[in-house]
């Protein structure tokens, strides 16, 4: 403590605190000024964006492996971190050499700006927060550091002189400090009114809660009872829409209104086709219970929900449009710039991929795709379930390649066979006698048939399987354990409507999805 508040005399420790001031500036004033223009125009949503865009597949990888659906939390904190350091650095350069400080806070104001205008759906215009705040944060700089500059030249003064002496650099220092502390506090509170307003004046949320769903023309097939799985503590049949997991590019959700959605169907067709969520009402629309999977789940993990989606078959928005011959591939894009590559055939067939509006009975949520998305049975959401869609552009898979084929991932994603086991969980500590384990499987578009659990190196054992309710659920089961004391090994393994067993050959979800049989350790008592 006494070495930091020694090393804190140290002008170039001010200077690096001046430079922390200033960095909490140009963001605050942008957040600020931000509210009156697009969300993704603040300098952190953007910067974070544009780091997202160059994120290859092994870092994606290993961000969802460490931190899950918190990866974009862990990303904020790497970004705080990042921010605070350059922001020393940068108020020591300044201090040292004032030009060579301006000209390191215009490059970074400058990287802003290029990272603000070229994300998708911005305007130039939108630039302007960031250049306002970077703007402020110079003259916060110079106002800061000026003194110290002249502090470095001032001998010490005697400690025992007594009387008030204004240039004593003691005072200097604490008018310093003062100075920086309410620059920070200043820009706290800045930042936190530009959110507060940006929120106030974003009514996306109200007009989704006004929103009334159209009774679809074909309603979902009843779920058959017997569905759920008996082991208590199996995850519900049917995800409710504030637990289903989220997986997405944006770092603040795109926010569309219904009103000036529209979807552009074009490319490869006959006839160019634009939708308005109005049409959509008025469509003859259908629901069904779909489960959705994203590729980059582990074997075991939770990357996956089952939800009752309303929508309109996308296959007769394509018989609008007519394809042309020689097309293979739907390049589906977002508001936001996401896009993914499905293919053709699988947006014609019956399975009933849709452009959906509903989500369990409610509009979507704003972080699974309001106004509409896609969900396509049987293929991960990264090929398939394009949120926020605007864009659909009939090509070819040579021609054209999606946002995460750019960055390594495969370009087809059909979902794979996975079995999970979620009772008991992993290294849990169980009393010996009956313990139910149980889980759920899917392989969508093929369905389970069979489930089978081993013990240890026990033969494997058939599970009992919950009620199936369609090819393309998810679908539960359920096994009966007779566990005696000491550590056991439960490993679980599906075998799909073709006959095939899952795999027991392990593979990370890069490119196209994690596979091999999950092993759960579990201690009796
Ligand atoms: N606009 C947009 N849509 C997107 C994505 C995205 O990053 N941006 N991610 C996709 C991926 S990888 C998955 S797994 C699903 C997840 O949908 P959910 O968040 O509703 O569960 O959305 C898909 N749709
Ligand atoms: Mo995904």
């Amino acid at each position: 403590m006494k070495k930091l508040l020694k090393w804190l005399k140290d002008p170039a420790a001010m200077a690096a605190l001046a430079g922390v001031a200033a960095a909490a500036v140009v963001l605050s004033v942008a957040e600020l000024t931000g509210a009156f223009f697009t969300a993704r125009a603040t300098p952190v949503i953007a910067l974070g964006s544009t780091f997202i865009d160059f994120t290859p597949p092994w870092m994606k990888d290993f961000a969802i492996a460490t931190f899950g659906t918190n990866d974009k939390a862990a990303l904020f904190v790497g970004m705080g971190l990042t921010i605070f350091l350059l922001a020393c650095v940068l108020g020591v350069v300044a201090y040292r050499r004032w030009a060579l400080g301006v000209a390191g806070v215009l490059l970074m104001g400058t990287v802003i700006v290029a990272s603000v205008v070229t994300r998708a759906s911005v305007k130039p215009l939108d630039a302007i927060p960031t250049v306002l705040g970077t703007i402020a944060g110079l003259v916060v700089l110079r106002l800061l550091i000026a003194p110290l500059w002249r502090l470095k030249s001032w001998p010490e003064a005697p400690a025992d002189t007594g009387a008030a002496e204004p240039d004593r650099p003691a005072t200097s220092r604490r008018r310093f400090f003062a100075a920086a502390g309410i620059t920070v506090v200043g820009a706290g509170i800045a930042a936190t009114g530009g959110r507060l307003l940006s929120a106030a004046r974003s009514n996306i949320s109200k007009a989704r809660e006004a929103l009334q769903l159209p009774a679809p023309a074909k309603a979902a097939a009843a779920v058959p009872a017997g569905v759920q799985s008996p082991a208590a503590g199996v995850t519900p049949w049917i995800t409710p829409n504030g637990d289903f997991y989220r997986i997405d590019t944006a770092l603040s959700v795109p926010e569309i209104t219904a009103d000036d959605w529209e979807l552009r169907v074009h490319g490869l067709v006959e006839e160019e086709v634009r939708l308005t969520f109005q049409d959509l009402l008025d469509a003859d629309l259908i629901e069904s219970h779909v489960t959705l999977t994203c590729v980059s789940n582990p074997v075991g993990g939770n990357l996956a929900g089952n939800a009752r989606w309303l929508g309109l078959p996308i296959r007769e928005v394509l018989k609008r449009a007519r394809p042309k011959d020689g097309a293979d591939m739907v390049l589906s894009t977002s508001i936001d710039g996401f896009s993914a590559s499905t293919p053709l055939e699988v947006l014609q067939d019956d399975r009933d991929a849709m452009l959906a509006i509903g989500m369990n009975g409610e509009p979507l949520p704003l972080e699974h795709g309001y106004p509409v998305r896609m969900v396509v049975p049987g293929l991960y959401g990264f090929v398939s379930a394009t949120k926020w869609v605007v864009d659909l552009e009939v090509t070819r898979f040579a021609d054209s390649k999606a946002y995460w084929t750019q960055r390594g991932w495969s370009e087809r994603g059909p979902i794979k066979t996975m079995a999970r086991v979620e009772v008991p969980k992993s290294f849990a500590k169980v009393p010996a006698g009956r313990v139910a384990i149980g889980g759920t499987a899917w392989a969508q578009t093929r369905g389970i048939t069979k489930v089978e659990v081993q013990i240890d190196n026990n033969p494997w054992a058939e599970a009992v399987l919950s009620t199936e309710a369609s090819l393309i659920t998810w679908r539960q089961w359920s096994f009966d354990w007779e566990a005696t004391p000491g550590p056991h090994y439960i490993k679980v393994r599906a075998t799909d409507g073709t006959g095939e067993v899952q795999t027991d050959q392990r593979a990370d979800p890069v490119p196209d999805g994690a596979s091999g049989w999950q092993s759960v350790m579990v201690t009796v008592e």
